[in-house]
C-alpha cells in the first residue's frame, strides 16, 4: 500500500437527482431491474452477454476460478472476434455504415461492413503473406484513421495478438513497447492531419526501431492519400501496404477460431513503477463483456449513428469504438483530428453533418467546450438522446453544463467508471433503469460486484461519507488475464494488498483498480481519482515513476520527482521537481532540457509546464519520495504530517523556491 493515507471526503452537499426523459426510456435495449438479479446468478449470469456471439464451438465452463488469480471465462469455447464484428452482420448489414470517418482538413470516408469485410480480409492477406501467424505479437503505431481498425481487426482475423501503441507516443516509448511483447511486426503510416499539419509519423518507427536491440522483421506502412507522402522514406525493411494490397486484391481469408481464453491484444498502460505494463486481454471473455456493455450502457440501435470522441489508442477505442460498437453492428464516426480545427465549431458540424445522436466523452474534452462557451454551439443543428463521459471524474457543474448545453435538457448523461485492465464499463448507471445524479458514476454494472475498502481491508459501509480503496471482489469477463510476460507484478499490482494469496478459493481474492472512492448511502459510487504514483492527464494515464525515469536520464539531473497538479481543463498535469548535479547550473535551460526530455520520450500530452530546481527531495527515512507532499506544494494547499521525513523541513524550502519562481 502507499505510505499516503487515504483522504476523508464527505458526500457532495446537495444530492440532486435527474430523471431520465420517458422518451429514452420508452426505446432503450433494458428497461427491465430484473437484469441485476440475473447477473448475480455467478457466473451463470455472464452468459447472457456471451450469447450475444456466434461461437464455433460453444464453451464448455462458464467461469473458471481454479487457479487465481488468473481466471478464465467460457473455456472450451472457440470464436473469432474479427467474425463476430464483421463477417457474422453481412447477412442482414452488408449496406450499413460500420464506420464513417472525417479526415481533419475535411476529406470522408465512408465504410459498410461489407467494405470493411473486404478491406480485413484483404489485409489479413497482406499480413499472412510477411509472415505474421497465429499468436504472434504485432505492434500498431497508427492515428484514427481507417487504417486502425482495419489493422486490429485483420490481426484478430489470423489469431494475431494485437499492440495499438497510441500515436501520440514518441520513438522510445514505442521501443520500450516493441521490444517488452516480442513483437516481430510493426505497422504504421506515413503521416497524418493534425491542427492543418501533416506529421512525419512513419519517423518515429524509423527512430524506434534503432533503439531496439532486436529488429523488427517488418514495418507495413499505410498511406494517409492514395500516394506516399513525397517526404517519407522507406528502407529495406518497409513495404508499402497499398503495394501489398495490390497482390492480395480480392483475397478472403478464413477467420481463426480462437480458444475463448486465447489473447486478443495487449494495451499498455501506466502503473507505479517506471516500466509500463502490457494487459493482456482474451478473446471470450472480453469481447462477450464489451458487446454486452455497449448493447445495454451505449443503448445502440440499428438506426443510431455513435460516435466515441476518443483515440482507438486507448483502451476506450478498442473496447467502444472497434470491439463492442462493431459486434452489435453499429455505425459509428471516427474523426481524425483536434477539436480546434479549422474551427471550435468542428465537434458539432461533425455531429450535425452525420446526424450522430448517441456521444461519448471525457470530461477533459467537455471542459474544454465549456471555456469555449455555449455560443459555440450555436450554429449547429444536433439532437443527442444519450450522452457519456470516460477518463477522469467529472465534476458536477461541468455534468450540468454538459446536460444542459450538448444534450438540450432532454438527453441522458452517463458517467463510466473503468480502466484498461478490466476491459469494459464496471461502474455506472445503466441509462434507463436509474436517476442520474452530477458527481456520481453510480451503481456497479449488472454483475458486477464493487466495495470500498478501508486501510485494513474492512468495508466501509455505503452512507459513511468516507472514501477508501476501490475494489472488485468478484471476477467478471472483461477483466485483464495477466500483464505481458510479469505475472508477479500482475499480482503485486492488483492482488497483493487485499487478498488471501495462499488461498485457491477465487472468493478470497479482491482485485485493487488503484482508485479512491466513496459510497453514498443511495448505493451510488463517487470516484474521487488515483491513489497511487499515478496521474490522469487530459484522460491520458501516467505514472509518476515513468516520467522520472526520463527525467534523471537528462544529463544535469541528479534526481526528479513528479507529483500531479490539479489543471482546470485537463483535469491534471505534471509539475517536475529536480536535484541538480553538482557541476550543473540551474536555470532556464536545464528545465527545457527536462520538458524536452519528456516529450521526446513518451509524448507532447505528458510534457511538465512547471519544472522546479531543488535542494533536495522529501524522502521518508526508509528512503521512498513522498510525493504527497509534492503534490500538496503545488496546489498550494497546506502540508500534511511530516514526521515521517528524514528531514521535514525539506517540504517548507521546496514551498519557498517553488514561490521565488
Ligand atoms: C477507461 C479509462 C483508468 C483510470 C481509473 C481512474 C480514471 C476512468 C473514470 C475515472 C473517475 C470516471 N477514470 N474513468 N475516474 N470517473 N468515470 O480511462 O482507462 O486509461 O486505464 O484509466 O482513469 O483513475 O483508474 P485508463
Amino acid at each position: 500500500m502507499t505510505d499516503d493515507p487515504v483522504p476523508i471526503e464527505t458526500r457532495l452537499s446537495e444530492p440532486e437527482y435527474y430523471r431520465p426523459p420517458p422518451s429514452f426510456v420508452g426505446q432503450a435495449n433494458v428497461t427491465d431491474p430484473t437484469v441485476f438479479d440475473e447477473f448475480d446468478q455467478f457466473p451463470e449470469g455472464f452468459e447472457a452477454y456471451a450469447e450475444r456471439l456466434d461461437w464455433d464451438e460453444r464453451w464448455d465452463t462458464v467461469f473458471d476460478g481454479s487457479d487465481p488469480p488468473y481466471f478464465r471465462w467460457f473455456t472450451g469455447g472457440r470464436l473469432n472476434a474479427a467474425h463476430n464484428c464483421v463477417d457474422r452482420h453481412l447477412e442482414e448489414y452488408a449496406e450499413k455504415t460500420a464506420f464513417v470517418w472525417e479526415g481533419e482538413p475535411g476529406d470522408c470516408r465512408r465504410l459498410a461492413y461489407q467494405d470493411l469485410y473486404r478491406e480485413v480480409n484483404e489485409f489479413a492477406a497482406a499480413l499472412r503473406a510477411v509472415g505474421v501467424e497465429e499468436g504472434d505479437v504485432v505492434t500498431l503505431h497508427l492515428p484514427m484513421v481507417p487504417a486502425l481498425p482495419i489493422s486490429m481487426l485483420a490481426c484478430a482475423r489470423l489469431g494475431a495478438v494485437h499492440s495499438e501503441v497510441f500515436g501520440g507516443f514518441s520513438a522510445p516509448a514505442l521501443a520500450d513497447r516493441i521490444a517488452d511483447a516480442d513483437s516481430r511486426h510493426l505497422i504504421t503510416i506515413d503521416g497524418y492531419y493534425r491542427r492543418g499539419e501533416f506529421l512525419q509519423h512513419k519517423r518515429k518507427a524509423d527512430d524506434a526501431r534503432e533503439q531496439l536491440d532486436d529488429d523488427v522483421d517488418a514495418v507495413l506502412v499505410w498511406t494517409r492519400e492514395d500516394d506516399l507522402h513525397p517526404a517519407t522514406e522507406l528502407t529495406e525493411r518497409d513495404v508499402l501496404v497499398g503495394d501489398l494490397l495490390a497482390v492480395h486484391r480480392g483475397d478472403s481469408v478464413d477467420p481463426v477460431p480462437r480458444a475463448s481464453t486465447d489473447p486478443l491484444f495487449l494495451m499498455y498502460t501506466s502503473g507505479t513503477t517506471g516500466k509500463p505494463k502490457g494487459a493482456q486481454h482474451g478473446t471470450g471473455g472480453y469481447l462477450s463483456y464489451v458487446t454486452g456493455t455497449t448493447h445495454s450502457l451505449f443503448d445502440i440501435h440499428p438506426t443510431d449513428t455513435y460516435w466515441c470522441f476518443a483515440d482507438i489508442g486507448w483502451i476506450t477505442g478498442h473496447s467502444y469504438i472497434v470491439y463492442g460498437p462493431l459486434a452489435n453492428a453499429a455505425s459509428s464516426v471516427l474523426y481524425e483530428g483536434a477539436p480546434d480545427h479549422p474551427h471550435r465549431g468542428r465537434v458539432w458540424e461533425i455531429a450535425e453533418k452525420y446526424g450522430v445522436d448517441i456521444f461519448h466523452t471525457s470530461p477533459t474534452a467537455i471542459r474544454l467546450f465549456m471555456r469555449w462557451g455555449e455560443s459555440h454551439l450555436e450554429p449547429y443543428d444536433f439532437d443527442f438522446k444519450h450522452l457519456t463521459s470516460v477518463g477522469e471524474p467529472i465534476q458536477p457543474e461541468v455534468w450540468r453544463w454538459y446536460y444542459d448545453h450538448v444534450g438540450g435538457g432532454d438527453s441522458v448523461v452517463i458517467d463510466t467508471w473503468w480502466q484498461t485492465e478490466t476491459g469494459g464499463v464496471v461502474l455506472s448507471n445503466l441509462p434507463a433503469l436509474a436517476d442520474m445524479k452530477p458527481g456520481y458514476v453510480g451503481r456497479p454494472m449488472p454483475g458486477i460486484s464493487a466495495a470500498i475498502l478501508d486501510d485494513d481491508g474492512a468495508e466501509l459501509e455505503a452512507g459513511s461519507g468516507q472514501a477508501g480503496y476501490l475494489v472488485l471482489d468478484r471476477p467478471w469477463p472483461g477483466m485483464l488475464q495477466t500483464l505481458q510476460g510479469d505475472d508477479e507484478r500482475y499480482i503485486e499490482e492488483y492482488w497483493a494488498d487485499f487478498s488471501d494469496l495462499d488461498s485457491d478459493d477465487w472468493r478470497d481474492w479482491v482485485y485493487k483498480a488503484g482508485d479512491s472512492a466513496v459510497e453514498a448511502a443511495d448505493g451510488y459510487f463517487r470516484v474521487l481519482g488515483r491513489i497511487d504514483d499515478v496521474m490522469n492527464v487530459a484522460g491520458h494515464r501516467l505514472g509518476s515513476m515513468e516520467l522520472e525515469s526520463v527525467i534523471v536520464e537528462v544529463p544535469d539531473v541528479a534526481e526528479a520527482a513528479v507529483a500531479a497538479r490539479d489543471h482546470p481543463e485537463k483535469g491534471q498535469v505534471p509539475d517536475a521537481y529536480v536535484v541538480l548535479r553538482e557541476d550543473a547550473e540551474a536555470g532556464a535551460e536545464v528545465r527545457e532540457a527536462v520538458r524536452e526530455a519528456v516529450a521526446t520520450d513518451i509524448g507532447k500530452f505528458a510534457r511538465p509546464d512547471h519544472v522546479t530546481v531543488v535542494d533536495s527531495l522529501p524522502y521518508t527515512r526508509s528512503g521512498k519520495i513522498m510525493r504527497r507532499l509534492l503534490g500538496e506544494i503545488s496546489n498550494e494547499r497546506p502540508l500534511s504530517d511530516t514526521t515521517t521525513l528524514e528531514d521535514p523541513a525539506v517540504p517548507e524550502r521546496i514551498r519557498e523556491q517553488v514561490s521565488g519562481e
